[in-house]
């Protein structure tokens, strides 16, 4: 690890401010590297539209309309850039600062920043938050992979092997979580857990209807980022025991969350990676997932939760009857160890020392 340190230039994800819950799992992917990086005094910005805000985290607002998400919008879909895009004013400023630092560090899943890239003169480690989603953006992304080899950074295998180009990604796991944020719990009560963003590709009334046929509550957290979604799932399952608790912060979040007997992950579609996962292992709850994505890479089977057949309810009601097999700790220690802050900042400071030099 060479010791001079770095300057980091942190572009986010022009889908919401960053605490808005809606750029999801990006959110805790910036917070965590900024403190983790910052603890091991490098020196980090944040550029991020406007009404951000990350605990103490300085940033730099920019405004301008919020990119559509990409996972909204159809495989062939043209690049969309709204009339005053947030993203297009982020990159600009970028541009203009470049200098003052030593690597640019992109979050965002959009077609421009991958454009630009032999525009600046700096080197951009791009990390891709999600599978692939539409092929004008793919292109993008496989144009810098080729051109500058070993700067796609992704959060799995499974993800990776979304692209076509999975040869020429770099697996950096999605985030890592700080035990000491999280307080473990060897004593639950009888109820399950459910974390996300409250859309379609997250399944939610998959892990609804297991709660009604096993008749143990369900405790909701997360943005409610389609309100007709949600509005369907309370329609469609009018006697579901469960209870949404909003979009809280981690503190609260892990509060209500460590208590549970288990949390249940129902990705329709192929989580990069999964951080709640992460959070939930880290207050000792087993997860119980679909084998499908970046969380069958997280969970051991039978260890810290079990993995069932994707789309399966009857698998994650019978994985649900056998959580009493897990032991808690067990999950804790793989939140301490593997998936720790302190070993993610490492993997991602060491691909920050490849690319800067
Ligand atoms: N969509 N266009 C776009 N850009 C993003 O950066 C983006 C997104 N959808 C979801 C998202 N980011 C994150 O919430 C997930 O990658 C975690």
């Amino acid at each position: 690890m060479p010791d001079s340190k770095l300057r980091i230039l942190i572009l986010s994800t022009p889908v919401g401010a960053l605490g808005s819950g809606l750029g999801g799992g990006v959110e805790l992917t910036i917070a965590n590297l900024a403190r983790e990086l910052r603890s091991r005094g490098q020196t980090i910005e944040i550029i991020a539209p406007t009404g951000s805000q990350l605990g103490d985290l300085s940033i730099i607002q920019i405004p301008g309309e919020l990119q559509l998400t990409a996972q909204t919008q159809a495989q062939a879909a043209a690049i969309i850039m709204p009339g005053d895009p947030v993203l297009a004013n982020m990159w600009a400023k970028a541009r203009a600062i470049q200098h003052d630092y030593d690597l640019i560090f992109n979050t965002a899943f959009d077609w421009l920043p991958f454009y630009l890239t032999p525009f600046f003169d700096i080197p951009i480690a791009h990390f891709v938050s999600m599978g692939s989603q539409i092929a004008a953006i793919d292109t993008a992304i496989e144009r810098v992979a080729i051109d500058y080899p070993g700067t796609i950074g992704v959060c799995t295998r499974t993800q990776a092997e979304t692209f076509s180009f999975a040869e020429r990604c770099c697996v950096v796991g999605g985030s890592g979580v700080d035990p000491a944020v999280y307080e473990y719990c060897d004593r639950p009560d009888n109820t399950l857990a459910w974390l996300g963003r409250i859309s379609p590709e997250k399944a939610l009334e998959d892990a609804v209807a297991a709660a009604e046929r096993t008749g143990m509550k369900l405790k909701i957290m997360g943005k409610i980022q389609d309100p007709d979604y949600w509005a369907k799932i309370q329609h469609d399952y009018p006697h579901a025991p469960i209870e949404y608790l909003g979009f809280l912060p981690t503190h609260e979040l892990q509060q209500a969350l460590r208590t549970c007997k288990g949390m249940l992950m129902t990705p329709r579609w192929i989580e990069a990676f999964g951080n709640v996962a992460i959070e939930a292992l880290a207050c000792g709850v087993p997860v119980i997932a679909y084998r499908r994505g970046g969380p069958a890479e997280i969970i051991t089977d039978g260890k810290t939760g079990f993995l069932v057949e994707p789309d399966s309810i009857a698998g994650l009601v019978t994985a649900i009857d056998r959580l009493d097999e897990i032991d808690r700790s067990d999950c804790r220690h793989a939140a301490e160890t593997v998936f720790s802050q302190a070993a993610w900042g490492s993997a991602i400071e060491n691909w920050f020392y490849r690319l800067a030099k």
